[in-house]
């Protein structure tokens, strides 16, 4: 049974209308894997693609709460179990206005990917809500979370389906959700992972995306006996991973010139470090404040309304959400001579970026594998919650070092083409076949 991927892509399309970002996940993953599935027609013959693109089980649920003033609100909430084939459903929750069941389904798909590359036992999962956490008390925060929660708790559970944070849930909202799961649930474990210290949280879990992003980067510029030094690198995002991977870049000797949010990007020729960056990393993650508040504490030059793109740099790094990168944007970022896109936030080119970055032959990696650092640290944070044990930072830093130092050598053994290496088609089938064995393994489930 040979692969026909435009009737595959018509089926998707037609099966799950209103998803665009789901169908340019899926549409991704099948081009870049049907030689290798019309190569190997075990894969065709048991449909592991049509089983792959169906979630395993989605909930959506109502999520009432009471506002400052009495008012009550209502969100709605998702969970997106997509596949559990190789461990225990693992992906963040988003907590965003754009969120819907589409985005979820997207980023739901490529975490089965992605959870596959880090070589850990974890199947693919996300979920979130349309909240918008920008001004609202840390009360009506808690008071979400926990209407959130529970709904949520009868979902999941440490050997069935591990949530941690994405956009717009970090360490408090995970803390809120622990705390209203350890309640109803009546039992302490590791439901959540990105949890605080004091909890059974992780070392290196806050700083994992971005310093993994960093690793991977580190590993393609070494294919070219290059590296870090020296470097200027052009970075989107303010949160989480952006400002680790700023702290991994200053430590290897490069620069980050640029920081943003999603109404203009700060310009810092100098480099965003010491006190700045001091000043940086809690401004989103924990205050929720505008990425102008750092260019006005700084006397730096804030750029309202563009992107950083614009930019010229040795290295660019996107870290703020899905398509941020354009087909313009990846031409100018080639055109001033970019040599190497490592990608943090998950599918931040639009297919048009993608086509021309991949013409170019430039250094890319896709979010799946060069943002895989958080994640896999979160596998790790509930290999040490199954075992009542802590790793210090240098242990959990190793390990993740070696990790995504593995997922650098899957994506070449899948993905190289003569001296030129297609990471995007290395990250899917690398991620695809350990997922899809499994699946044939486990007979017709
Ligand atoms: O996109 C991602 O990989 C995450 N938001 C982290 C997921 C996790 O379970 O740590």
């Amino acid at each position: 049974m040979s692969f026909d991927v435009a009737k595959f892509m018509e089926n998707v399309k037609a099966k799950n209308p209103g998803e665009p970002e789901f169908h340019q996940a899926v549409e991704e993953v099948v081009l870049t894997l049907a030689d290798y599935i019309n190569a190997n027609p075990k894969y065709a013959d048991n449909k592991i693609l049509e089983r792959m693109v169906e979630p395993e089980r989605v909930v959506m649920f109502r999520v009432p709460w009471v506002d400052d003033k009495g008012e009550i609100q209502v969100n709605r909430g998702y969970r997106v179990q997509m596949n559990s084939a190789i461990g225990p459903y693992k992906g963040g929750l988003r907590f965003h206005p754009s969120v819907t069941l589409g985005t979820l389904k997207f980023l739901a798909f490529e975490q089965v990917f992605k959870n596959s590359l880090t070589t850990l036992p974890m199947g693919g999962g996300k979920g979130g809500a349309d909240f918008d956490g920008v001004g609202k008390s840390d009360n009506e925060v808690m008071r979400f979370c926990q209407s959130f929660m529970t709904e949520l708790y009868r979902h999941i559970g440490p050997n069935l389906d591990v949530p941690a944070g994405d956009i717009g849930v970090g360490a408090r909202e995970v803390a809120y959700m622990f705390g209203q799961y350890k309640r109803i649930a009546n039992e302490f474990t590791g439901v959540l992972t990105g949890k605080g210290r004091s909890f059974g949280g992780s070392l290196i879990r806050p700083e994992a995306t971005g310093y993994g992003v960093i690793y991977f980067a580190q590993a393609m510029l070494a294919t070219k006996g290059d590296s870090l030094e020296g470097k200027t690198v052009v970075n989107s995002g303010g949160g989480n991973v952006g400002t680790f991977l700023i702290e991994k870049v200053n430590q290897l000797g490069g620069k980050v010139v640029t920081v943003g949010d999603p109404y203009g990007y700060v310009y810092d020729p100098d480099g965003i470090k010491g006190e700045k960056l001091e000043f940086l990393k809690p401004l989103w993650t924990v205050y929720r404040r505008p990425i102008k508040d750092f260019a006005d504490k700084f006397g730096l030059e804030y750029r309202e309304g563009r992107k950083p793109w614009e930019v010229p740099c040795d290295i660019a790094c996107p870290t703020a959400t899905q398509n941020e990168l354009n087909e313009e944007d990846a031409k100018t970022l080639i055109k001033n001579g970019c040599k190497c896109i490592a990608e943090g936030s998950n599918m931040s080119s639009t297919k048009g970026a993608v086509d021309a970055i991949l013409a170019s032959k430039i250094l890319y990696s896709p979010g799946k594998a060069s943002n895989a650092g958080g994640v896999a640290v979160s596998g790790l944070e509930m290999s040490q919650n199954s075992m009542r044990y802590n790793w210090t930072s240098e242990e959990v830093d190793a390990k993740l070092q070696q990790i995504m130092s593995d997922i650098h050598e899957t994506c070449r053994e899948y993905g190289q083409e003569g001296d030129y290496c297609n990471y995007v088609k290395g990250a899917n089938i690398g991620g695809f076949v350990k997922v899809a064995d499994a699946m044939i393994a486990q007979g017709i489930v």
